[in-house]
């Protein structure tokens, strides 16, 4: 059951798609205060309990014992400390032996969420706007609460099924040269793969909309050599729009009136990659349906995937901040600087880049609505997901595109999907990509994956083969890296064969993950969850941080520990350990439930399926996803009752509904499948 109340005048976010009606007075559950703007909602929390949701956040999977921030911002560092990442998801479920709740705050500024860090024993979420629809959610479940949930902000997107595909990455790639080696580089070694990004180097001048003239001379003839290989090429563009006349999207925004401005009316501008910007007003539906038009001549040249980037809106400085900066530089100049104005010269420096200041000096027209950018921050990434996708759909109505964004709030998940932003080549990370997992797909955000191999330092290469191992089962699935590190290709490493069959393991799990996904898509359910949610009389399973449940039939433990070759996995019950090295090279292994070590050395990657399930497997060679239709299935699992797998499909690129056939493992056609009818050891 989903009860809405009203505090203040919120502001039309569009995250949800059902207007409910308003109770009066506040919810039963919670103590709320209320001061000059902020009101806050408090609640005592049970030993017991757990807090998951949250979406993009750090630390663990259960939310309990710190303090976050819901405010969009673009940190390169994602450490235990961080209380803010690139976008905000309100939504938490809190699970315990006494009740199971829901609480999403619709509201686009600065929320902070106390949970149970000032005290372990309470919840304190203020809103500093005081303008919001908060929803409570209750339900038997706290898959069920997230169901509801979902109902409640619509379906998620759905990319086309070649996105599922191996994605490779780097900061750096931008001209046809590059496309060309990395294909190259792949194919010639069969390592299978669908998509290469293009960085903000293949821009001239860093300008979106355009591309190098010399490093890429012709768009659309590069675009068609890819696809010939099956590669999908995917661009980046970033929020920011150069101060520059001679800049066609400049001029055309400047005509269009598309841009945010200050209290005065004159246009705000801040630098990011090309300098001085104008920003896009992605809360104006006229600049949203302009911006996305520019999209146009990249997909008239073929291109039919991009990653949005840098609309947290990030900025470097703007003239107001650098100037005061330039003056306390200048007037400490010369001087012996004291460690107090070291500092000074330092923090204030430090302190232009997405300064607080600059987000309250400038306007959205929010359709006829005045609204300063700080109380609605945290929708600008969204707005430009939706600007896009429009776009896209606006050029190709029947198609589905892939699309990514770094910045979302709830209600771009319909949209597109999400990265998980600028991680590190540490362990700690691959592990924090994992515990990401449950809350942003609580949140709506199915489309989801991080950097694999870590973004930021340099990787080594059993991080890299490690992080491939937990990457084959994210729906996205990209290897990423920052410019000027440590170049992380497959093909770079001397264990390439290994992480190749790695890859090629994806490849033939697809069937079922893309399956997973669709029914995840249709049902408003949960690709990833914790094992809380499968297991909630399971004291252990609760507690269990470092494995997440897959689909309906699985459960995958990642090894996020270096130097070892194995990890200790618990199991809630009896599981088939699925060892994989390759597609056609695998253990099986059925276990008892409780706790394991399971054995996995550098180059196996672990999958569990639960007892009395099976999973479609795809069995050949496959460099790309369109070989995929043309291979044989079979079953892997445990089918005592002969119940098959119902194997969702769709023709993977139009809206057209698709269609479900369940697999049994009697059926002639799936002689193959291994199938597990003892007991488990
Ligand atoms: O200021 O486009 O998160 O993936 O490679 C850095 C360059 C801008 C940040 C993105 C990252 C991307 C990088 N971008």
């Amino acid at each position: 059951m989903i009860q809405r109340y009203v505090y203040g005048s919120p502001l039309p976010t569009e995250a949800v798609v059902r207007d409910l009606p308003v109770l009066p007075g506040d919810p039963e559950c919670l103590t709320v205060r209320k001061d000059a703007s902020s009101v806050s909602f408090s609640m005592p929390l049970e030993p017991d309990d757990m807090i998951f949701g949250l979406g993009e956040t750090v630390r663990g999977i259960n939310k309990r014992g710190h303090v976050y921030r819901s405010w969009n911002s673009d940190d390169i560092m994602h450490t235990e400390d961080r209380q803010s990442l690139y976008s905000s998801h309100n939504f938490i479920v809190i699970s315990g032996k006494k009740r199971t709740l829901g609480l999403f705050l619709d509201d686009p500024g600065e929320v902070i969420w106390d949970l149970g860090d000032t005290s372990m024993e309470e919840i304190v979420i203020t809103s500093l706007n005081g303008d919001l629809s908060l929803y409570v959610i209750t339900g038997d479940s706290p898959r069920s609460v997230s169901r509801e949930l979902r109902g409640l902000i619509g379906k998620s997107y759905l990319p086309p099924f070649w996105a599922f595909g191996y994605i490779q990455s780097r900061w750096g790639y931008g001209s046809a040269e590059d496309m060309d080696s990395v294909v190259h580089e792949h194919r010639s070694r069969g390592i299978p793969i669908d998509g290469v990004c293009l960085d903000i180097d293949y821009m001239d001048q860093y300008r979106d909309f355009t591309w190098h003239p010399e490093k890429i001379p012709d768009l659309a003839g590069l675009v068609a050599r890819m696809r010939r290989e099956n590669i999908h090429l995917i661009p980046i563009i970033d929020a920011g729009i150069p101060d520059d006349p001679e800049d066609r999207a400049c001029k055309e925004g400047l005509e269009h009136d598309a841009f945010v401005k200050r209290e005065d009316g004159t246009l705000f501008r801040a630098a990011v990659w090309p300098g001085l910007c104008f920003f896009t007003d992605y809360l104006n539906s006229r600049a949203r349906a302009w911006f996305g038009s520019l999209y146009r001549p990249l997909l008239e040249a073929g291109v039919d995937g991009f990653w949005n980037d840098m609309n947290e809106p990030s900025l470097f400085y703007s003239m107001e901040g650098i100037n005061l900066a330039y003056s306390v530089a200048d007037e400490l100049r010369g001087k012996n600087l004291r460690v107090d104005d070291n500092w000074k010269l330092q923090g204030t420096f430090a302190a232009v880049a997405n300064n607080r200041d600059d987000y309250k000096s400038f306007y959205h027209d929010m359709d006829g609505l005045r609204v300063r950018h700080d109380k609605v921050h945290n929708l600008y990434g969204y707005g430009m997901t939706r600007a896009t996708m429009d776009g896209m759909h606006a050029f190709d109505p029947d198609h589905r595109f892939l699309l990514f964004s770094r910045s979302s709030y709830i209600g771009a998940h319909r949209y597109g999907g999400l990265w998980q932003g600028d991680n590190r080549s540490w362990w700690a990370h691959l592990k924090l990509n994992l515990q990401m997992l449950p809350g942003l797909n609580m949140c709506g955000f199915l489309f989801t994956g991080a950097d694999l191999g870590g973004f930021g330092s340099d990787t080594t290469e059993d991080l890299l083969i490690r992080w491939l191992e937990l990457g084959i089962f994210t729906p996205l699935m990209r290897n990423h890296s920052a410019l000027h590190t440590r170049e992380q290709e497959v093909y770079r490493f001397k264990s390439w064969e290994n992480m190749k069959n790695i890859i090629t393991v994806r490849y033939a799990l697809l069937p079922y993950l893309y399956s997973e996904y669709l029914k995840a898509v249709h049902h408003d359910d949960l690709f990833f969850r914790a094992l809380a949610f499968d297991y909630p009389d399971d004291e252990i399973a609760c507690q269990t941080e470092d494995q997440v449940m897959l689909g309906n039939e699985c459960m995958i433990a990642p090894v996020y520990v270096q130097n070892t070759s194995g990890r200790v996995v618990y199991l809630p019950e009896d599981m088939l350990l699925v060892r994989l090295r390759a597609y056609n090279d695998m253990d099986l292994v059925p276990m008892k439930k409780g706790h394991h070590w399971v054995d996995a050395r550098l180059h196996e990657a672990l999958l569990f399926i639960r007892r009395g399930c099976c999973i479609p497997f795809a069995s050949g060679k496959i460099e790309s996803t369109v070989d995929i239709p043309d291979h044989p299935l079979y079953l892997i699992g445990w089918d005592p009752d002969e119940q098959g797998y119902t194997l969702c499909e769709d023709d993977g690129i139009s809206y057209l509904e698709g269609t479900e056939r369940t697999l049994k493992p009697s059926d002639p056609a799936l002689k193959d499948s291994v199938i597990i009818r003892g007991d488990a050891q």
